[in-house]
C-alpha cells in the first residue's frame, strides 16, 4: 500500500529579538540557550500567553494546574546537552524493555517503545481522522512521556521540535547532525524519486529527495531495530513485513531522507500564517494538513517529510522513527498558540464538533477517555494534562 498523503490516508532569522518579560518562559529561554533568535511564532506564543493567564484565572482548573505549576515541554534545542542525552537514553531503555501489547496479535511488537508503534499503526484512522487528530495524538504524547518518566526514570518532559529553526538546513541541525546528542543523522544516500504528492500541481507534486534515504549510521539510534510493518512506505528497497497487516517481526535499519524541500514549508511564516489566519477550527486543520488547490502542503506533511525514510514515512508506522514525537509536539504546541488566542471560546472546541460522548480508546496505550476532556492542556484528561511548551 502507498499513502504518500497523511491527509488523503486518513479520508477526510536569526536576527536577535528581545524576549519580554513575561513570566518564566523568557528567563528559561535565556538561561539555557542565548543562541535560537525567537521566532514570529515564539513570539506570538508569548504574547498570547497573557491572554491566557487572564483566562485562567478567571477559569481555574479544577486539578489545580496553572501556568506556574504546569510541566514545561521544551524545544530541542533548548535543552542541555545532557539534558538532551537523558532523554535519549530514556528512549533506548524504553527500546530495551518487554512490550505489553497482544503478543499473538503483534509478534513484531519487540519492545515497550514498539507498543507505541503497534498502537498508531492499529488506530491510524481513528487517530487521524477529524475530530480525533489533535486530542488524540496529544493523548499519545503523554501517554509516551509517561512511560518514558515512569518506566525509565526519564525527569524531563518530551521535548518539541520548533521545525523554523533548522528548516535551512535541517541535516546541520542539534536534532539531526548525528552526533551522541542529537537525535541521529541523515540515511545513508540511495537513488530515489521523493515523495510523490497525490492532487498537488508540478512542481508540489513531488517533494524531491533530501539526500538520504538509506540506513542512519551516526548517533544514538544507528544500531535501533526497526520491526513492525512497513506498511505505507514511501521508500524503494524496505523488506515487506512478513505478514498481511504488518504486524510481523520485520527488524531492519531505521532510514531517513532529512529534507530541507520539505522543511521549506514549516519555516515560521508558514506556521505563523496557519495559527493566525484560520480562525474556524476546520479550517485551521485543513490549512495544518495540506491545500492541494493551494499547493501548499502544509506544515503537518512538511515535518513528517523532513524526516521522511522508513518508517518516518509511513502514515501507519511513523512512531517508529522517535522524532515522531518531537514533530507532533510541534502540532500539539501549534493547536495550544491557536487556542490561546481566544481562549473563552476555542478552550473546548474541536475540528468536526464530536457529540459530547465521543471516546477517544487507545487499548493498551491509555484507558478510553472522553474527546471532551482532552482539549485543554492545563488540566484536561482528568487533571492528568498539566504541561505547556516554552
Ligand atoms: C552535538 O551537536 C550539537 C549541535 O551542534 C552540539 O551542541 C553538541 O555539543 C554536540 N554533542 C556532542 C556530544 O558532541
Ligand atoms: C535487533 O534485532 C536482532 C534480531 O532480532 C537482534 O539480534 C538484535 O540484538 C537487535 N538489536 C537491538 C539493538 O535491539
Ligand atoms: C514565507 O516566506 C517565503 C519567503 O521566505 C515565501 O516564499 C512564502 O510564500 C511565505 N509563506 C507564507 C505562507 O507566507
Ligand atoms: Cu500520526
Amino acid at each position: 500500500m502507498f499513502f504518500p498523503l497523511w491527509f488523503l490516508a486518513a479520508s477526510s532569522a536569526l536576527s536577535v529579538v528581545e524576549a519580554g518579560p513575561v513570566g518564566k518562559k523568557s528567563n528559561i529561554r535565556e538561561r539555557i540557550n542565548g543562541f535560537y533568535a525567537l521566532d514570529e511564532v515564539d513570539l506570538l506564543q508569548e504574547d498570547k500567553l497573557k491572554n491566557f493567564d487572564a483566562y485562567l484565572a478567571a477559569n481555574p482548573a479544577k486539578s489545580g494546574c496553572t501556568l506556574e505549576n504546569a510541566a514545561r515541554r521544551l524545544e530541542w534545542g533548548d535543552l542541555t546537552v545532557s539534558q538532551r542525552e537523558e532523554y535519549i537514553a530514556a528512549v533506548l531503555c524504553l527500546q530495551s524493555k518487554p512490550p505489553i501489547s497482544p503478543r499473538d496479535k503483534y509478534p513484531g511488537a519487540l519492545s515497550r517503545y514498539d507498543d507505541f508503534v503497534a498502537n498508531h499503526m492499529t488506530f491510524a484512522m481513528q487517530l487521524h481522522s477529524t475530530p480525533h487528530l489533535l486530542p488524540a495524538h496529544r493523548l499519545f504524547i503523554h501517554q509516551y512521556e509517561k512511560a518514558l518518566r515512569e518506566e525509565c526514570g526519564y525527569t524531563g518532559y518530551q521535548p518539541y521540535w520548533n521545525w523554523a529553526r533548522y528548516a535551512d538546513d535541517p541535516v546541520n541541525s542539534a536534532i539531526f547532525n548525528g552526533n551522541m546528542s542529537s537525535m541521529g543523522g541523515q540515511g545513508l544516500p540511495i537513488e530515489y524519486d521523493g515523495v510523490p504528492s497525490m492532487g498537488f500541481e508540478p512542481p508540489y507534486d513531488m517533494i524531491p529527495p533530501g539526500g538520504g534515504g538509506g540506513c542512519v549510521t551516526e548517533g544514538p539510534f544507528k544500531k535501533m531495530n526497526v520491526s513492525l510493518g512497513p506498511i505505507g512506505t514511501v521508500l524503494p528497497d524496505v523488506p515487506p513485513n512478513p505478514q498481511a497487516d504488518g504486524f510481523g517481526s520485520n527488524p531492519r535499519c531505521l532510514r531517513r531522507d532529512v529534507n530541507k524541500y520539505s522543511a521549506a514549508v514549516t519555516k515560521a511564516n508558514y506556521t505563523y500564517a496557519l495559527i493566525t489566519e484560520n480562525d474556524d477550527p476546520d479550517k485551521f486543520e485543513r490549512v495544518m494538513l495540506g491545500t492541494p488547490e493551494n499547493n501548499d502542503w502544509g506544515v503537518h506533511m512538511g515535518g513528517h517529510y523532513t524526516i521522511g525514510g522508513d518508517p518516518g514515512g509511513d502514515f501507519f508506522a511513523s512512531p517508529g522513527d522517535p522524532m515522531f514525537w518531537f514533530h507532533h509536539g510541534m502540532i500539539d504546541r501549534i493547536w495550544w498558540i491557536w487556542q490561546m488566542q481566544d481562549p473563552e471560546n476555542r478552550m473546548h472546541v474541536v475540528p468536526g464538533s464530536p457529540p459530547a460522548d465521543d471516546i477517544v480508546d487507545l487499548a493498551w496505550v491509555a484507558p478510553p477517555t472522553l474527546l471532551s476532556d482532552l482539549l485543554t492542556n492545563i488540566g484536561g484528561n482528568d487533571g492528568d494534562f498539566c504541561y505547556i511548551y516554552d
